[in-house]
């Protein structure tokens, strides 16, 4: 069985030592352009020309949650597309997102601020019950986000595509409950895949929505946000302020408005890292479960784009 590598912006040495030692029979290797055919693809953001030569693949994993930059490619319709699924990163996005919740929500930004100024000022705590957190997306690190929420008693509204009940969640599904879900999140997270649908999903129409003093949380994709909307609305006062994670240009450019924005605080896409061990070792049950010709968790619908 050979096994091709193709990640951008990853070391490929330590993947490639901790692969071999997890699948000892395969022949493994860094794909460099002219390589020979594979049975199997381990990717991150390839390039399309990785996909032009490697066309005879019966399944690429993805070494990452969201799918979106390889379903931006041309990949040949047999090869089965496999993401993780956790992989240690769903207690990295609940810490992520409890910790932009709660450091807003307790004013720890206000008192950092304070403190530079050596300034001793105490602040009133706001009703528990009027900071509802919206989670956009239930899928398998929406949920965790959701329950991680839940223990520190906030109330908990959930958003997805189909259906779905979940305890200690209140659920919202599709267009016909995207404006109630809005309406009562006072803190909107987003952990929506990138799709067709969810681009430009929050704009000022959207957001709006969201009550005066409204809070957004993005861990998700960039694509998602109109910025310049959300800045407006920042600065018009009905939002109060912004988490980031992501944004629609990677790395976020030199002197754009959100770096110096007093209300927006940025992160450079660290919400929830790929962990070699975790991820290696799912790859390897995945890849069992794929030659047995089992249902293998986390593949993707390319239809549906997640
Ligand atoms: P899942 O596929 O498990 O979950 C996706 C969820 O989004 C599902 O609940 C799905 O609904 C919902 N959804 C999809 N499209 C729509 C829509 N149009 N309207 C409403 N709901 C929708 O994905 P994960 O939880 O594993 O990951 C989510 C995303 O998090 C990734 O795609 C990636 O972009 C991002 N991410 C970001 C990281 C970071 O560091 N910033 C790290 C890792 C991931 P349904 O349940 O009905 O299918
Ligand atoms: C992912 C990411 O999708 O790192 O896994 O953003």
């Amino acid at each position: 069985m050979r096994i091709t590598f193709c990640c951008a912006a990853t070391q490929a040495e330590p993947w490639l030592l901790d692969l071999r030692a997890a699948l000892p029979g395969a022949d493994i290797s860094l794909w460099q352009p002219g390589a020979p055919p594979a049975d199997y693809a381990i990717v991150w953001a390839p390039p399309q020309a990785f996909f032009d030569e490697q066309t005879q693949l019966k399944a690429a994993f993805n070494i990452g949650a969201g799918v979106d930059a390889l379903l931006r490619l041309h990949i040949a319709p047999h090869t089965q597309l496999i993401r993780l699924d956790d992989a240690g990163m769903a207690a990295q996005m609940a810490e992520t997102v409890c910790h932009a919740l709660i450091r807003h929500y307790r004013q720890f930004d206000v008192y950092d601020a304070q403190a530079a100024q050596g300034q001793w000022l105490q602040h009133p705590i706001q009703p528990r019950a009027e900071f509802a957190v919206g989670i956009m997306g239930l899928g398998v690190l929406g949920q965790r986000v959701a329950r991680a929420v839940a223990q520190f008693d906030f109330p908990v509204n959930g958003w997805s595509r189909s259906p779905k009940q979940l305890d200690g969640v209140r659920c919202f599904h599709g267009a016909q409950g995207f404006n109630d879900f809005l309406a009562a999140s006072r803190v909107l997270v987003s952990v929506l895949p990138a799709t067709p649908e969810t681009r430009d999903l929050l704009n000022r129409n959207t957001l709006s929505r969201l009550p005066k003093g409204g809070y957004v949380i993005n861990v998700a994709r960039g694509a998602q946000v109109v910025e310049e909307d959300l800045l407006a609305l920042i600065d018009e006062g009905h939002l109060a302020g912004a988490a980031l994670d992501v944004f629609r240009t990677e790395p976020l450019p030199a002197g754009h408005a959100m770096w110096s924005h007093p209300k927006i605080t940025i992160t450079p896409h660290v919400a929830a890292l790929t962990l070699r061990a975790e991820s290696v070792a799912q790859i390897a049950s995945k890849l069992a479960a794929v030659q047995a010709g089992k249902p293998v968790p986390g593949t993707v619908d390319r239809t549906r784009g997640y």
